[in-house]
């Protein structure tokens, strides 16, 4: 690097000195990915990140719930912890992180106070949720509250909506006796918009078993304010507000995610309190693809050789169920996770329910609609016919007996 390149580096590193976090989430060390174990990939992308905390001045790395897959992960995963949390220590970086619904709270927080000597803060302890990590830069203290995930009736409340309240009033009040720029972590399914009611409020509405709760739960106020909320649970980026945000997990844990791109919000504090977000890109080791068609283009088309490494999920569409597909695609795509078989131009365009095509027809045409829809069009032979008809009414006569 030459002179004025390392003049460039130490001017910025002194403009934008406040301080810098950077927020992750949902690290599910120990997931499978359909069988398929994630922890090489995982790794390599922890390390990567442990590189940019290095990279970027990053004073602080928050991981928002869901740490680990399981509340009892394997020998394995508590090894790719401690590797991947050393690895951040060592690029100079101190380590806050909570307790998402995946995570035993109690596993999670054991030995939590040799940890945090350690420059690693785990919070997940409900009682101590107002109780902040007390970091600083040379503006002043910054207090990290980590909100671990609260299960609803284990808290007394009756939604996770409420429970994130009560927590939140708490902090309110500890961080407007403090007076600090404060940031806070939870593990929830928050969102913009406003949260549909029903009547009187009674009916908990839920998402993927968690509560949807109002963003604006985590307000602060002129009193005690807060400059930015580190969301987990969502694993796509999702930016709520410029001071509430989702980043997401680290890997692609299914094909539901739709989000092509992984990483974390690099997250500025200056005196005033929030400054800049901007994100941070990680590798993916292994994209998400989708391919249809029929069996003979997937094996043969020269456009899907780009995908040939990915995670494939493959429709196939041939008329007549194909043997050994699974096989015969895994020969050219090794990480085919799924595979569909929709045969194009079988199933007539009927928007109408099976019970609604079906109310009123005898049970042997129910039968013989069946063998045509998973023989691709055909229907029952006559032995066929004459087996299911003599089925069916020795069925009939023993329904009168009874
Ligand atoms: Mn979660």
């Amino acid at each position: 690097m030459g002179r004025r390149a390392q003049e460039a580096v130490s001017e910025r590193a002194v403009s934008v000195r406040g301080m810098r976090l950077l927020h992750t989430s949902d690290w599910h060390i120990g997931r499978t990915f359909h069988g398929h174990s994630t922890l090489a990939a995982l790794r390599c992308v922890l390390l990567e990140l442990a590189d940019a905390v290095r990279r970027e001045h990053v004073d602080v790395v928050l991981v928002a719930g869901d740490v680990f897959d399981s509340a009892t992960p394997a020998a394995a995963a508590f090894e790719l912890f401690e590797e991947a949390v050393l690895a951040i220590r060592a690029a100079g970086a101190a380590v806050v992180m909570t307790s998402g619904n995946h995570d035993s709270a109690a596993r999670l927080g054991h030995q939590a106070p040799f940890a945090a000597a350690g420059g690693v803060h785990v919070r997940t302890r409900a009682d101590a949720l107002d109780a902040p990590v007390e970091l600083g830069d040379e503006h002043g203290a910054v207090d990290v509250y980590g909100i671990p995930f609260l299960e609803p009736l284990l808290v007394g409340e009756r939604s996770h909506a409420a429970a994130l309240g009560t927590a939140m009033d708490r902090i309110r009040t500890a961080a407007a006796g403090r007076a600090n720029r404060s940031v806070v972590l939870a593990h929830c399914f928050a969102t913009a918009g406003v949260v549909p009611q029903a009547a009187g409020g009674e009916r908990d509405i839920t998402a993927g078993g968690l509560d949807i709760v109002p963003a604006s739960v985590f307000a602060g106020t002129d009193a005690a304010r807060i400059d930015y909320v580190a969301l987990g649970h969502l694993h796509s980026r999702v930016r709520l507000a410029e001071g509430v945000r989702y980043a997401g997990a680290p890997l692609h844990y299914s094909f539901g995610e739709t989000s092509p791109m992984r990483g974390g919000w690099l997250v500025d504090l200056d005196a005033a309190g929030l400054a800049e977000v901007r994100w941070l890109d990680l590798p993916v080791p292994r994209r998400l693809s989708e391919i249809t068609g029929d069996l003979a283009r997937l094996l043969e088309d020269p456009a899907l050789a780009d995908r040939e490494q990915d995670w494939i999920q493959a429709v196939i569409t041939d008329a007549v169920r194909q043997q050994d597909a699974m096989a015969r695609l895994r020969a050219r795509f090794p990480f085919v996770a799924r595979l569909e078989h929709r045969p194009e131009g079988v199933r007539p365009a009927d928007a109408r329910s099976y019970g609604d095509r079906t109310a009123g027809l005898p049970d042997a045409a129910l039968i013989a609609g069946f063998l045509e829809h998973v023989r691709a069009g055909a229907g029952p032979s006559d032995a066929e016919a004459e087996l299911v008809a003599e089925v069916l009414s020795s069925v009939a006569a023993a329904e009168r007996a009874a």
